[in-house]
Parts: C-alpha cells; sequence; structure tokens
C-alpha cells in the first residue's frame, strides 16, 4: 500500500473526539513550548511522538498505549516501515487517535549512566522526529520522555538533553512549528521539567 492508500484508510478510522482531548490551553509556557501531564494518546495534535523499539512493531509503556488506542491499522502500517535504527523516527498516520500522525522515535537503551553516544542518540531522536514533523508540515507536536521508561534513561539527564535540544532547535527553526509539547506522565517527570524549563525558556 502507498502513503496515499494509508491515509484514505486512518481518515476514515479515526473517531470524532470528545471536547476533553482538544490540547489545553492553560499550560503554554511561552509561545511555543507546553508541559503537560496528561496521557499523550488524549491528545489533539498534528502528531504526538512514540516511544518505540527498532521493530517499530508495538511494545510496552507509551508504545503500548498508542498502539492499543490507535487500533490494528496502525500495527499493519507500522509492519510496512522496515523497523527504525536507533536515534532516527519514521512517520505513520494516526487512526483512532486523535492525533493525525505518529513519529515512530527509537530511543537509546542505557541502563545506567548514559555515554555520549548515547546522549547523541537521544538528541538525535528529537532532532529527527521534529525534521519528519516540518517536512510533513505538522506544526504542533507532542513528545513524551523518551527512553526514560523501559530503555533506563535516567529522566534527569534526558530532560537536560530535551530542554537543550528543543531550546537550539527552536532557536532556527521557530518559524516552522506552532507548538511543541512536553508530555509527561509521572509526576517525578513534571517536577524535574518545572524546575529546568525556565532556565531554558526564560520567560522574559
Ligand atoms: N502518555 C505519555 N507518556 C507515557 C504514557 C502515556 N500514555 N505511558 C507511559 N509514558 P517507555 P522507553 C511515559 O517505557 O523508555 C516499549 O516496550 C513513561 O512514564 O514507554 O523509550 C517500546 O516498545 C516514560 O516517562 O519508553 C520499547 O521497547 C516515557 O513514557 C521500549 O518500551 C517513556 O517510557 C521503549 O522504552
Amino acid at each position: 500500500k502507498d502513503i496515499d492508500t494509508w491515509k484514505k484508510m486512518a481518515k476514515s478510522a479515526r473517531l470524532k473526539q470528545p471536547e476533553e482531548t482538544k490540547f489545553p490551553k492553560d499550560n503554554h509556557l511561552n509561545e511555543k513550548i507546553s508541559l503537560v501531564r496528561r496521557d499523550i494518546t488524549k491528545l489533539e495534535m498534528d502528531a504526538i511522538v512514540n516511544a518505540a523499539n527498532s521493530s517499530l512493531l508495538g511494545g510496552g509503556g507509551v508504545d503500548g498505549c498508542i498502539h492499543r488506542a490507535a487500533g490494528e491499522l496502525l500495527k499493519e502500517e507500522c509492519r510496512s516501515l522496515n523497523g527504525c535504527e536507533t536515534g532516527k523516527a519514521k512517520l505513520s498516520c494516526g487512526y483512532r487517535l486523535p492525533a493525525k500522525y505518529v513519529i515512530h522515535a527509537v530511543g537509546p537503551i542505557a541502563q545506567g549512566e548514559p555515554s555520549a553516544s548515547q546522549e547523541k542518540e537521544l538528541e538525535n531522536c528529537y532532532k529527527n522526529s521534529l525534521k519528519l514533523a516540518v517536512e510533513n508540515k505538522l506544526r504542533t507536536v507532542a513528545f513524551p520522555c523518551l527512553s526514560t521508561g523501559v530503555f533506563g534513561y535516567p529522566s534527569d539527564a534526558a530532560a537536560e538533553v530535551v530542554l537543550r535540544t528543543l531550546r537550539e532547535w527552536l532557536e532556527v527553526n521557530k518559524e516552522k512549528v506552532d507548538r511543541l509539547v512536553i508530555c509527561v506522565f509521572q509526576e517525578k517527570d513534571e517536577e524535574i521539567y518545572k524546575e529546568k524549563l525556565p532556565l531554558y525558556f526564560p520567560i522574559a
């Protein structure tokens, strides 16, 4: 099947969404960045990013949630994507999700202290996801905390990588997106980001 066939199938699979799924308007930290603590499968965005593994065939964590919510067609399209290398990202439709597209990024497996190359791979996940978003004119994108669950990357160190990467990317590419959402799930991650965000995105 080609991309247009998947798109057509995804369009007819989409469900009408309840009002609560609409992106919350009161979580905006600045012009471009938001922090929310929600189930990412409930966000109505142009794209949500998935913390996938290199098979792209689903798994636990946020990947499992996204596949459950999107339905079987997502798995079918993912099978046609032929996997994905660590640090890279691939695009699929969103099917029954409120998000139109899913960007499947594969983070590094870092049990314990991450190495310099694992840090680079995590950075590349965010950069490559944003590259895909821009190439496909997707202007609102939500990210989960890639690699910080099953893949064991320490949350604190990951947040530093994420914030530095988003900050640097926005300095150059700000006009290409409307909103980037950091979607945390656990309270500890919310606390980490609340503490660190003002350091990277000071409110003028
Ligand atoms: N919405 C937002 N964030 C979530 C959700 C959700 N519904 N569920 C979990 N998180 P993980 P990884 C957070 O383990 O470490 C899978 O088996 C979670 O709290 O999902 O990159 C894949 O198939 C954590 O902060 O992803 C891979 O094999 C973050 O999502 C492997 O796990 C990432 O945790 C990927 O591991």
